[in-house]
């Protein structure tokens, strides 16, 4: 099968799902054709099954906003004939659901029919979909698209809630792949990182006003007073210079480190010993999962998705969005006692592995084959 997968290329979680679908998929035996305005983040090897396909921006003195909808439309519209695509799996509804459905449109006429599944992943529903400035044509693309799915039962519940929609939707949640996302023995990362054997709290986002990054440093500051710790802050993005500022007032501005975008993430992960994750809204909290994965509990709000994800008292503990009181005290709970650590470290694995990529990819594989049963039928 030939399938398109259209996505965004930076480290946001869509993006993520979507590369590390692609090569899942690829490795076994599928044609995949990603699309995007350029290399996805986490697209950095060879593999015969896999093609990028960048989507141009092309220039032109009368625009002061380049039409990318159209220019991405006609590339999906090109490669659909050139490759003999199957069918397209877009990630992120704005704008992607929408060309896409043009895309569909234009091959209709042309005498071709392709098949579009559509992955809402959070932030296209929770925030910026449901602003009236979009709403109406990510309403019309998950009512047109062949099949849609998304990552938590929480998001599907926000769609129905949010928009007007007729369609079955399909839970999907994100996953893991095991074969990278597990602890390893980095002794000498935890001694340049805790000399004094501190414990090492952490944090890794693209930097939006919706994980309330400054959370995360009004936590660890309460942590910081009882346990000795550090705090790593791994990403970047609109609010690091804020979250800086921040840092510097905190008190404990010597204890935290940004580390900035990384791309082996698995690696830090392996030394740290809580994740926080303090989100606004979350449809899912893939980071979450992936420091999970690595052994690593989490202390965690308990918007969107992650109660899918964090078990409280389990794998970590939810606490109201904002409560950085009660988020501190539970993480205390995990760091005071080692045997407590321990349990909480071993449930987090456990917990991940309900995730491994060989139980979710084939969901996403069934609705494939349904697809193009149906278009066999039609
Ligand atoms: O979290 C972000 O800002 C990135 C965003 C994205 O769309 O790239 O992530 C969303 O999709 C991820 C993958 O499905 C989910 O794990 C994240 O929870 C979700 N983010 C939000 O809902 C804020």
């Amino acid at each position: 099968m030939n399938i398109g997968i259209v996505c965004y290329p930076t480290f946001g979680g869509s993006g993520v799902v979507a590369t590390e679908l692609g090569k899942a998929l690829a490795a076994k035996g599928y044609e995949i054709h990603f699309i995007s305005y350029s290399q996805p983040a986490r697209l950095d090897f060879f593999n015969p099954n896999v093609f990028f396909h960048e989507v141009s921006i092309y220039e032109y003195p009368l625009f002061d906003y380049i039409p990318y909808e159209t220019i991405l439309a006609s590339k999906i519209v090109d490669i659909v004939k050139q490759y003999k695509l199957n069918l397209l799996h877009v990630h992120y509804a704005i704008p992607h659901a929408s060309a896409a459905l043009m895309a569909q449109n234009i091959l209709k006429e042309q005498g071709f029919h392709i098949p579009i599944v559509t992955t809402l992943h959070g932030t296209d529903i929770t925030l910026v979909g449901k602003d009236p400035t979009y709403e109406p044509v990510v309403s019309y693309s998950i009512n047109h698209s062949d099949a849609v799915t998304a990552v938590s039962e929480s998001l599907k519940r926000d769609t129905y809630a949010n928009f007007h929609i007729d369609k079955p939707i399909h839970v999907i949640p994100n996953f893991i792949d095991f074969s990278r996302f597990a602890k390893q023995k980095k002794e000498h990362f935890k001694k340049a990182i805790a000399p004094q054997n501190e414990k090492i709290l952490v944090h890794t986002s693209n930097f939006r006003k919706v994980k309330r990054i400054e959370d995360v440093v009004k936590v660890f500051a309460l942590v910081a007073q009882k346990i000795p710790s550090k705090l790593l802050l791994i990403g970047d993005g609109p609010e690091r210079t804020n979250i800086e500022l921040l840092c510097r007032e905190s008190g404990v501005c010597e204890r935290i480190t940004f580390l900035g975008k990384q791309e082996q993430i698995e690696e830090i992960l392996s030394v740290c010993d809580l994740f926080l994750l303090t989100s606004e809204t979350e449809s899912f909290g893939l980071a979450a999962l992936e420091a999970m994965a690595c052994e690593v509990p989490v202390i965690s709000s308990n918007s969107g998705g992650i109660p899918e994800v964090n078990i409280h008292g389990v794998t970590g503990f939810l606490s109201n969005v904002g409560d950085v009181d009660d988020m501190a005290a539970n993480a205390l709970k995990i760091l005071g006692d080692e045997k407590v650590l321990k349990t909480f470290k071993s449930n987090a694995l456990k917990q991940a592995k309900a995730f491994h990529i060989d139980l979710i990819l084939p969901m996403y594989e069934q609705v494939y084959e349904d697809l193009l049963k149906q278009k066999e039928r039609a």
